[in-house]
């Protein structure tokens, strides 16, 4: 490379549903592009881009793989996210460091779910979009159709660049539209094709897509506008400017048909990309809080680490897009702005796949991975040390919705647990691990059962942790619902030194949420004031684990109003056994109950499934709270005891062919119905007897 611009970068997403073709797509680039000599394929294991060993034993993409490569004196980063619907925080993490969001539609599947969270996302980061309608050789092929659905349930600025020249097994090359001229390939697969004139069948829809698109781009500019309104012709050079400022400005949303796997067009649509698509200086200065990173060369250095791989191959690497400046890796530091940590560089990494190239200089636009770096952490702003000092927003990840709790298969298998997941935490932003101090379940966290069966995977795999895992217990809580009064005494006085204490406790309920409250009635010395906090302390340890089935007696108030000593036998024990004798009668008298958390679940589906799953929030016991209409979806807000959530993610999937999706949060405690209490107190008192 040799004196490197940011107007000469081009970065893009890949995203679509799964299976759209993104990885076959982003192998074909290279191998037409010279970078590999040969083509590997999905199905067996050996693209570029799909490296990890999840991912070949799957076929499918988990990570978002980053390929560099060099075209038309441009240098292109592609970025190839997984389209299946756990993985959408990758894709939407990509997005948002792309300049442009290529969104695959396949020419057979058409829209799908995923493929509308892609444009979705491609809106909310404002990123300039275009189609790739793809597997134009498989049976069935309608570019017409899907470009007709793109138009209405996108946008209308969605405009061919090129036509597909027959479709199916006839899918021979394509038409560019721009530039008036066909592109026929031949049907082995090697990518080599002949430039000839448009096909004399596809003429007038070549014409009339061409002149859409100079009916828009025109927009562009006022004086063209006016020319062209007056029906004066709009020169070639004219329209490619304008044609360009339109992409970037998102009132052209350029189409490509092509495929991937028989290797037709992609030469064409990477020429377009290096001609056509925006750079960023196109897209203009990025915000920070406080402050504009500006796509400049000698702007103060910015960058946001997008993404960190802790991979077996390559050890530690962290993904940054570059949004200012220029840093040299030569005796350099970078600055973590959000910690306010400051580490030294070793190099940075142009990244295709696995393998990196060492580049000394990294510039505004360019996306690179920098090896063995600590402090930084996905979503942190890395700057110099005194220069940009402004943080970018951070990168939003779907929260977890599917948990399991983990047992660690032996000895060996637990010692290893914590450093291993640390790992896999810092490299997958929509996963959690937590120790839940009720249950005390490990719970790790995900998006859904392939998530987390991939993860147990690599757990296994990479770091040789073995793990069982079941349902997560129910954090269940136990608590009155009237008033008692207990005694508690404690008595040993035969031989020896005597223990001696005798406590009256008034057990009352509190509101809910209100915890644990202790009150010191007694007068005239009948519990000595030092034998007191004896009785608090007790109280708190033993309503840790109730009398009811051993859960957290919570929301009561414990008032100790009378009691007896002994002279020489009373200790803060004996005061702290007294008072574990009248804490279990006194709950036990007092009406206990079970209590369950209850979440606040929004579930977005469209319409059609609505009755299903409302249905299906009844048989959850679940309570209506709410239903709104967005469009063709509508929101339904509810309320759910936890304890019919934990399979949700994957049954709201089924039911609603995937269109469905849904978050829960913690919203309160509410008393277990009697019927479905009595069979939890009765499992948990049975996991008692054989633990015992
Ligand atoms: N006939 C045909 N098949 C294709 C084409 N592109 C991809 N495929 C096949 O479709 C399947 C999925 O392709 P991928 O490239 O893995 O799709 P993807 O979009 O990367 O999938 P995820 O990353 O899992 O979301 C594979 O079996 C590919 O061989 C194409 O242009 N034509
Ligand atoms: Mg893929």
């Amino acid at each position: 490379m040799g004196v490197r611009k940011p107007e000469d970068t081009r970065s893009f997403a890949l995203c679509a549903h799964g299976g759209a073709g993104k990885t076959s797509l982003a192998e074909a680039m290279l191998f037409d592009n010279g970078n590999i000599t040969r083509m590997g394929n999905v199905q067996n294991g050996n693209t570029v881009s799909d490296f990890q060993s999840e991912e070949q034993k799957r076929n499918i993409s988990i990570s978002t793989s980053l390929l560099t490569l060099e075209r038309k004196g441009k240098t292109f980063y592609v970025l190839d996210a997984p389209g299946y619907a756990d993985f959408t925080g990758e894709m939407s993490a990509a997005i948002r460091v792309a300049d442009t969001a290529v969104i695959l539609v396949s020419s057979v599947g058409g829209i799908e779910v995923q493929t509308s969270k892609a444009w979705e996302y491609a809106e909310h980061h404002n990123a300039p979009v275009s189609f790739v309608v793809s597997k134009m050789d498989r049976e069935n092929a309608d570019f017409e159709k899907v470009i007709a659905d793109i138009k209405s349930q996108f946008s209308q600025n969605a405009l061919p660049v090129f036509l597909p020249i027959g479709a199916g097994e006839k899918f021979t090359g394509i038409v560019d539209v721009l530039k008036g001229k066909s592109y026929t390939y031949k049907p082995d697969g090697t990518g080599k094709f002949t430039e000839g004139e448009i096909p004399a069948d596809l003429a007038d829809e070549s014409a009339s897509a061409r002149e859409a698109l100079v009916e828009a781009a025109v927009e562009m500019d006022d004086a063209l506008m006016e020319k062209y309104l007056e029906g004066e012709e709009v020169s070639q050079a004219d329209f490619e400017r304008t044609l360009k400022k339109a992409i970037a400005a998102k009132r052209i949303m350029p189409v490509f048909a092509l495929s991937a796997t028989a290797n037709i067009g992609v030469p064409q649509f990477m020429d377009f990309v290096a001609d056509y698509f925006p750079s960023p200086v196109d897209i203009g200065a990025i915000d920070a809080d406080g402050a504009k990173a500006e796509p400049k060369v000698d702007a103060p250095f910015s960058a946001l680490c997008f993404k960190v791989m802790a991979d077996a191959f390559v050890g530690k690497l962290s993904f940054i897009r570059v949004y200012s400046g220029t840093l040299s890796s030569e005796g350099s530091n970078i600055y973590n702005v959000d910690k306010g940590e400051d580490e030294r560089i070793s190099s940075f990494k142009l990244m295709t796949g696995k393998d990196g190239k060492d580049v000394k200089e990294v510039i505004a636009g360019d996306i690179v991975a920098i090896p063995k770096l600590q402090s930084a952490k996905v979503g942190n702003t890395l700057a110099t040390k005194g220069g940009f000092s402004a943080k970018f927003p951070p990168i939003e990840f779907p929260k977890p919705v599917y948990s399991v709790a983990v047992i660690a298969k032996t000895r060996a298998d637990e010692d290893k647990l914590g450093t291993a997941i640390s790992r896999i935490l810092e490299e997958d932003c929509s996963l959690t691990f937590e120790k839940n101090a009720e249950t005390r379940d490990n719970v790790l966290s995900g998006m859904g059962d392939m998530h987390i069966n991939i993860v147990l995977s690599k757990l296994k795999e990479r770091y040789n942790v073995d793990l069982d895992t079941k349902t997560p217990q129910v954090p269940y809580r136990e608590t009155i619902r009237k008033m008692s009064e207990a005694q508690g005494k404690h008595k040993k006085q035969s031989g020896g030194h005597g223990q001696y204490g005798d406590v009256y406790i008034r057990y009352r309920p509190l509101e809910r949420g209100e915890g644990f409250k202790f009150i010191d009635s007694v007068v005239g010395g009948a519990v000595p004031r030092n034998f007191i906090p004896a009785v608090e302390k007790g109280l708190r340890e033993y309503m840790t684990s109730g009398p009811l089935a051993g859960f957290p007696v919570v929301d009561f108030s414990a008032e100790l109003y009378y009691g007896s000593y002994h002279d020489v036998d009373s200790s803060e024990m004996s005061f702290k056994l007294a008072t574990r004798l009248s804490f279990r009668k006194g709950i036990m008298d007092a009406n206990p109950v079970l209590l369950e958390p209850v979440m606040d679940v929004e579930v977005t589906v469209p319409d059609q499934f609505m009755g299903d799953v409302m249905g299906d929030f009844n048989s959850r016991r679940g309570r209506v709270m709410g239903m709104e209409a967005h469009g063709k979806l509508q929101v339904v807000k509810a309320q759910v005891p936890l304890s019919e959530m934990f399979r949700y993610a994957t049954d709201l999937r089924s039911m609603t062919s995937g269109e469905g999706s849904f978050s829960m949060e913690y919203s309160h405690y509410e008393e277990v119905p009697g019927d479905i209490a009595k069979k939890v107190i009765a499992a948990h008192k049975k996991e008692d007897e054989e633990e015992e």
